[in-house]
């Protein structure tokens, strides 16, 4: 890459400027980069570390993020990897719940990862401050979900296919143009259900339905996503495409991981999802001592 391709201190600073995010009892401002963490209660997630349905443990899993530093907590009760089978509604529900009950009263906006309308519904009813769909509130029903909760947040994120099918031949013209005009698209028929664009952030979709290429070319293009809602956020941590590059095991990716989660705020992102709080925390408090975003 040439250096001239590389964000200039005036880009990034240009990105900075206060952008406010709407989440639910959170007003998040996005001046500066935030770690939402991710909490699985699963028993297939792609990393092992990531893993485990048991509530008690889960929860405890949601203190020591905090307590590490996490500004935002993601709950995911059903496995988004590639090949994973869909989990009903109600088992998502049963997961889910008793954990989202507990992780309310941590001081920090709880999001919950889910596709399915009835599982938004009944985790806003329960209290949760955003919605992480990873297929932009398409499923019957979601837009709805989310316009009767008129302060909640949103993550709207690209994924071609579904996890059952979405890494057997992804393909794309312009994977760049594909991914920003879904995602605006996304945008549009969220506002039209009535939900405003200070609820919304979007996510490339780094890995679902997209070959190592594709990737590359989202990220080195990042920036382009920066005008369709409040903030971008991205979800590199521990994934695949980060094994391509540097040949680890997902247990062995920390570090790509922690590169990958600086070079995304140069590029705009200001929502990291990410495994390792505490190490994404450090890196971010020393990396931005640079002067790079303020
Ligand atoms: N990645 C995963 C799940 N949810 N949501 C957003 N917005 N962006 C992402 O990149 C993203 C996501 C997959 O990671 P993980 O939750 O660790 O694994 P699994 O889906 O296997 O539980």
């Amino acid at each position: 890459m040439s250096f001239e391709a590389w964000p200039t201190v005036t880009d990034t600073v240009a990105v900075s400027r206060v952008r406010v995010w709407q989440a639910g009892r959170y007003r998040v401002d996005l001046s500066r980069p935030r770690v939402m963490a991710i909490v699985n209660v699963t028993p297939d997630s792609f990393w092992e570390g990531g893993r485990g349905v048991d509530p008690a443990e889960a929860l405890a899993r949601c203190r020591a993020a905090v307590e590490e530093g996490a500004d935002l907590l993601d709950l995911g009760a059903e496995s988004t990897r590639p090949g994973a089978p869909p989990v009903p509604a109600d088992e998502e529900l049963r997961r889910l719940l008793p954990v989202l009950e507990g992780a309310l009263g941590l001081g920090v906006p709880v999001s919950v990862d889910t596709r399915k309308a009835p599982v938004m519904t009944a985790a806003l009813a329960a209290g949760a401050d955003v919605v992480n769909d990873v297929q932009a509130l398409q499923d019957p029903g979601a837009l709805e979900a989310l316009a009767a909760h008129p302060r909640a947040g949103v993550c709207l994120m690209h994924m071609q296919g579904t996890p059952q099918s979405m890494q057997v031949a992804p393909a794309y013209r312009d994977v760049v143009g594909e991914v920003v005009q879904f995602l605006a698209e996304r945008v549009a028929a969220a506002e039209q259900a009535g939900v405003s664009r200070d609820r919304l952030v979007v996510d490339p979709g780094f890995g679902f339905g997209k070959t190592v290429d594709h990737n590359l070319a989202l990220w080195r293009q990042l920036e382009r996503l920066l005008p369709l809602a409040q903030g971008i956020l991205v979800g590199w941590s521990r994934k695949s495409t980060l094994g391509h590059l540097t040949g680890r095991p997902a247990g062995d990716r920390l570090p790509a991981s922690l590169a990958a989660a600086l070079a995304s705020v140069q590029r705009g992102a200001r929502i990291v999802r990410v495994h390792d709080v505490a190490a994404t925390v450090d890196a971010l408090r020393v990396w931005g001592q640079s002067g790079l975003i303020e």
